[in-house]
């Protein structure tokens, strides 16, 4: 087995959309609503952007309020023989449901709608199967894939789930499951095994550039926030930006200069998501890595879109999972030209809020000169001779702080600078 493979939807980033084309993939999208139902429904808008990017179409959403989701059919069973109606109404290939399923809702739900079966978790390991370019980000993503598989082996005489079409199908019996779990254990140390050196080089990358003494700041933000359309703004890139889910994987760094002449380093970085499947912590862990090692983190807003404050908070509480919060953090209420009444914006949480759109440039010296203040703050100032043995020190002042001054006199160099403490 050389790649967990596909799960889903035929997942296909350059897939031209015609939305009467009769190879699109229709889908109806599923939800039990166990808290209030707005809420379920605003996820299933996000489902369905999802099945968007991943190259479907959702076509008719369902949400049953219940108080919890039903252990055999994940919506009640009437409800689940209600969809076979539907999919013959709008000439479905399957159902997305919007929660990650058990081995056997997907068996009686396969079952009953005798169609393809989808939940949230596959369908976000096939989207971000399809857009993971570096070699590290792909192995993640197996790894997240096979991990998602082997929860769903199931044992004690229930049958292998149509999932994971390439190891097994229907009631393989206990051998085969004991192979196949043998089989994925093993891919699954031969990945850990590659990912750990890829680690190092990344952490080899990593420390030259905190030598450098070049302040990183990490872009981060739910998932089409405009985090990449940022970068590209900032720094003159361009970075793919696609009114996608998840069009952004890999981590891009690209430099740029603050006003005051001072150099810093943008990171981009993936998207997070609500109901983020846990089989992907670990491939955000390492792609936050970035993050973690930032001196400031720039978190972008779509302050356009509705459901932004519950996006804030899926953002902070992943941060924090992933150890990511303790520094400066600036919140970017980004696409302000696509806000259309007055909304009342704010974040307590941060050290700073700036408004802005990064697709018309508005407000753009604003947030630099921010991120310059927070950059500035407990920096110290120095007015000292250098030895000129000592020349090299020049450079790290310029990339650190602030060099506000430089004159060459016989004894050394004289600077005038803003420095952070530990090089003072
Ligand atoms: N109206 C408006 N649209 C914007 C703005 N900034 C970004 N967009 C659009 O929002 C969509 C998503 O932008 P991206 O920059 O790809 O978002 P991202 O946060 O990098 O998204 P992922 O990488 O998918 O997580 C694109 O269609 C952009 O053109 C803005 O200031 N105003
Ligand atoms: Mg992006």
């Amino acid at each position: 087995m050389s790649s967990a493979g596909r799960m889903g939807i035929t997942v296909g980033r350059k897939c031209q959309k015609n939305m009467n084309d009769p190879f699109i993939e229709k889908y109806i999208l599923v939800a039990v609503a166990t808290g209030d139902y707005e809420s379920a429904e605003a996820s299933l808008s996000e489902l369905a952007m999802l099945v968007d990017t991943a190259g479907g179409k959702a076509v008719c959403k369902v949400v049953q309020s219940l108080d919890s989701a039903n252990n055999a059919t994940y919506v009640g069973k009437g409800k689940a023989e209600e969809l076979v109606g539907l999919m013959e109404e709008f000439e479905a290939d399957g159902i997305v449901c919007d929660d990650e399923l058990t081995p056997v809702q997907i068996r009686n739900l396969t079952e009953i709608t005798d169609s393809k079966v989808i939940d949230r978790t596959i369908l976000i390991l096939d989207i971000f199967a399809a857009h993971s370019h570096t070699a590290e980000g792909k192995l993640q993503v197996e790894m997240a894939q096979l991990k998602y598989r082997a929860s769903h082996l199931t044992g004690a005489g229930l049958a292998l789930s149509r999932l994971g079409g390439g190891i097994g199908t229907r009631g393989p019996g206990e051998k085969k499951l004991e192979s196949d779990r043998r089989a994925i254990r093993k891919r699954i140390a031969v990945l850990s095994g590659e990912l750990t050196k890829l680690k190092k080089n990344r952490e080899t990358a990593r420390k030259q550039r905190m030598r450098s003494g070049i302040p990183v700041i990490a872009i981060t933000g739910y998932t089409n926030a405009g985090k990449s359309t940022l970068l590209n703004r900032l720094t003159a890139s361009d970075v793919l930006e696609e009114d996608k889910l998840f069009a952004t994987l890999d981590p891009t760094t690209r430099s740029c200069i603050l006003p005051g002449n001072r150099k810093v380093l943008f990171t981009d970085t993936v998207g997070f998501i609500h109901k983020l499947p846990h089989h992907l912590i670990d491939a955000f862990r390492s792609t936050l890595e970035e993050a973690r090692f930032s001196d400031m983190i720039l978190h972008v807003v779509d302050a356009s879109d509705p459901e932004y404050e519950l996006h804030m908070k899926v953002v902070y509480d992943t941060l924090k999972e992933l150890d990511v919060l303790d520094k400066p953090v600036i919140t970017v209420f980004n696409k302000m030209d696509a806000v259309c009444e007055e909304v009342f914006l704010r974040d307590q949480a941060a050290d700073a809020v700036v408004k802005i759109s990064a697709k018309t440039g508005e407000n753009m010296e604003e947030l630099l000169k921010n991120i310059r203040d927070i950059l500035m703050d407990g920096q110290i100032y120095i007015n000292r001779v250098i030895n000129y043995s000592e020349a090299g020190m020049i450079e790290r002042i310029r990339n650190a702080g602030q060099l506000l001054k430089e004159e060459y006199l016989p004894e050394g160099i004289r600077v005038e600078a803003y420095v952070p403490a530990e090089l003072a």
